[in-house]
């Protein structure tokens, strides 16, 4: 058989992430005892280290009690078993008590600057009617599409005018062969 001893009220403050109680229990028979958790509604909050400690799994808050009912008192049932399978169980409770000086939840870390927060715009918010007007349902312009020619290739250009040859004189008029003599006509008379 077993034979529990240990207390079943505690007191702990808040965020504390010691054990809540070191559980002792002695097997008349000389036996080895251990503990479990069995029960209680807020069995879920706690568990046993170290095959004896009873604490919580995480720390407790003061301000925001996890608790069933959120008044910090938690109630959890612990068993002891001994090496026969004979078991006992023991209800716990253990109420959480206040940290006055802990840092305000939720407030900048000390030593941190203050985070700056931007007013929020408090002035008039047009309320003005929407325009409903009628919708445009005419003909929509489509513009022709503009297609530039294609480069095709080099055009002639006009003739390059080559400079004229230098050829024997021209007479511009017919020699007069009667009539009063020229010096052409006279020549003639001479060759001919
Ligand atoms: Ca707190
Ligand atoms: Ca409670
Ligand atoms: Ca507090």
């Amino acid at each position: 058989m077993v034979s529990p001893l240990f207390p079943s009220e505690h007191e702990v403050e808040e965020n504390t992430t010691e054990p809540v109680a070191a559980l002792t229990a002695t097997d008349p028979d000389g036996g080895e005892v251990t503990f479990a958790i069995a029960g209680g509604e807020d069995a879920g909050l706690f568990e046993i280290r170290d095959g004896n400690q009873l604490a919580f799994v995480g720390p407790p808050d003061f301000e925001a009690p996890a608790d069933a009912g959120g008044d910090n008192v938690y109630q959890v049932a612990v068993t002891a078993t001994d090496d026969e399978g004979e078991t006992s169980e023991q209800p716990f409770t253990v109420a959480v008590t206040d940290d006055p000086d802990e840092p305000p939840v939720g407030g900048p870390p000390v030593g941190e600057p203050p985070v700056y927060k931007a007013p929020v715009y408090e002035g008039p918010v047009y309320e003005g009617p929407v325009y409903e007007g009628p919708v445009y349902e005419g003909p929509v312009y489509k513009a022709p599409i503009y297609e530039a020619p294609v480069a095709g290739p080099p055009v002639a250009g006009p003739p390059v005018a080559e400079p004229p040859v230098a050829g024997p004189p021209v007479f511009t008029s017919e020699p007069a062969l009667e009539g009063p003599p020229t010096e052409v006509a006279a020549l003639n008379d001479f060759l001919f």
